[in-house]
């Protein structure tokens, strides 16, 4: 009997426009103990970007390290394998391997031997202990992988994705002889930090993976031979494969549009060398992300008085209190707005962090299409009343106010005479 904790993604130390997570991710950290303490478990897998960034703060590794630190001491059996996904610095968070691997605290950030010359999937390996005392999985404890990271692969199409799939094959492989040797029924259980194909992103959260013009890697990459693949990467929890392939997800919203679905890390049993049952244990939110409107745009006169509506909010200290976005829906240009949109929520226990504006010709188009609408003009004739003019209809469909074009002139007419 194994019990195996799995989350990822934690990104550590992540400014949420201007606002640091700290004391959200203190919280995760401080009921992640407590779930280790009810539930007991050998071991805790994180599948990558531990931090947010390759530098991450003082601050930010003193959580992590003081976690780490807190969990041997409470836990002093549990075996944690901790890999780099495509946030993190993979050699800076291995760093420190050599001492943690004291503790059974096991930190992989590169595939690479220890000249960084070689694949050494060896070196990934890590045989976990189980009721019996006896390894009863192995781990193949597999970072973020870079496309100088994997294996070269005669003629492939995709010189990255084939040697993703030959760097998990060639590592299954070293898996399945060591179990041979030290541990005949052990399960095997794989790490990855990688965008799946089929799975579900998160709008504007996830860092996309694209090199070249790969990004997902399929199913198969991932051998019936494994009992269990741990994945991060996609921040909504997400399983293939009737469970046996799962993301954790990330365990507090990295994003307005991770707001709307329950954060979560996993709790696995295996037994006999294969996976038993899998149980998801939400995450308690301890900061909530609220939209006005909650879903879509609205103009700005519908949204201020849901604003004022948020004085009902309980007041608590500014780290405690929500984050907001609005979403405004313009017909025009509005110097006040975001003037506006303070004064309503003037004495509201929240924290603005954004205005989103979309202009009513981009909601009739598209974003998209308003952002790339093809531009040619001959330069010798354009005016700047032109420009302000054409800028004008295509953000707002409509044609400038007399008054703009007023002011356009008034301000063109100074600099003649200054001029
Ligand atoms: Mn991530």
């Amino acid at each position: 009997m194994l019990k195996i904790l799995h989350t990822a993604d934690w990104h550590l130390g992540q400014s949420f426009h201007g606002y640091s997570r700290e004391p959200e991710h203190a919280s995760f950290l401080d009921w992640l103990l407590l779930q280790l303490q009810e539930h007991q478990p050998h071991a805790l897998l994180l599948a990558g970007d531990v931090f947010d960034t390759i530098h991450p703060a003082a601050t930010a590794q003193k959580l992590f390290y003081s976690f780490l630190s807190r969990a041997r001491q409470l836990q002093p059996d549990l075996q944690l394998v901790i890999t780099a996904g495509n946030h993190d610095a993979g050699s800076r968070l291995e760093a420190p391997a050599g001492l943690l691997d004291a503790f059974s605290i096991h930190i992989v950030g590169t595939p690479l031997n220890a000249a960084g010359t070689e694949l050494d999937f060896r070196r990934l390996l890590v045989p976990l202990r189980g009721d019996s005392g006896q390894t009863e999985a192995i781990v193949i404890a597999m970072p973020f992988l870079r496309p100088a990271d994997v294996p070269t692969v005669p003629a492939a199409e995709d010189p990255w994705l084939a040697g993703i799939r030959a760097a998990y094959e060639q590592a299954v492989a070293a898996a399945a002889e060591l179990r041979a040797e030290t541990a005949p029924g052990a399960a095997l259980i794989a790490i990855g930090h990688c965008h799946l194909a089929g799975g579900l992103e998160t709008l504007d959260s996830e860092r996309r993976l694209v090199v070249g013009h790969a990004e997902a890697i399929g199913l198969d990459t991932f051998p019936p031979a494994l009992a269990y693949v741990a994945l991060g990467h996609l921040h909504r929890a997400q399983q293939f494969q009737q469970g046996r392939i799962r993301y954790s997800g990330s365990p507090i919203p990295l994003s307005f549009t991770e707001a709307a679905y329950q954060h979560q890390i996993l709790c696995l049993d295996f037994a006999g060398g294969q996976l038993q049952s899998v149980q998801s244990i939400p995450v308690p939110r301890t900061v909530s992300l609220l939209s006005v409107p909650v879903r879509g745009n609205a103009p700005l006169e519908t949204i201020l008085p849901q604003l004022c509506s948020l004085q009902e909010l309980p007041e608590v200290p500014l780290e405690q209190q929500p984050f907001l976005r609005v979403n405004v829906l313009a017909s025009g240009p509005d110097p006040t707005r975001r003037q506006q949109i303070e004064q309503a929520l003037q004495g509201c226990s929240v924290r603005l962090v954004q205005i989103h504006v979309q202009t009513v010709a981009e909601q009739q188009q598209g974003a998209d299409a308003a952002d790339s609408a093809p531009v040619s003009a001959d330069l010798s004739t354009l005016t700047p009343v032109a420009v302000l003019t054409r800028e004008y209809q295509r953000l707002y469909a409509a044609d400038p106010p007399a008054e703009l074009l007023q002011a356009l002139s008034d301000v063109l007419h100074q600099e003649d005479l200054l001029a």
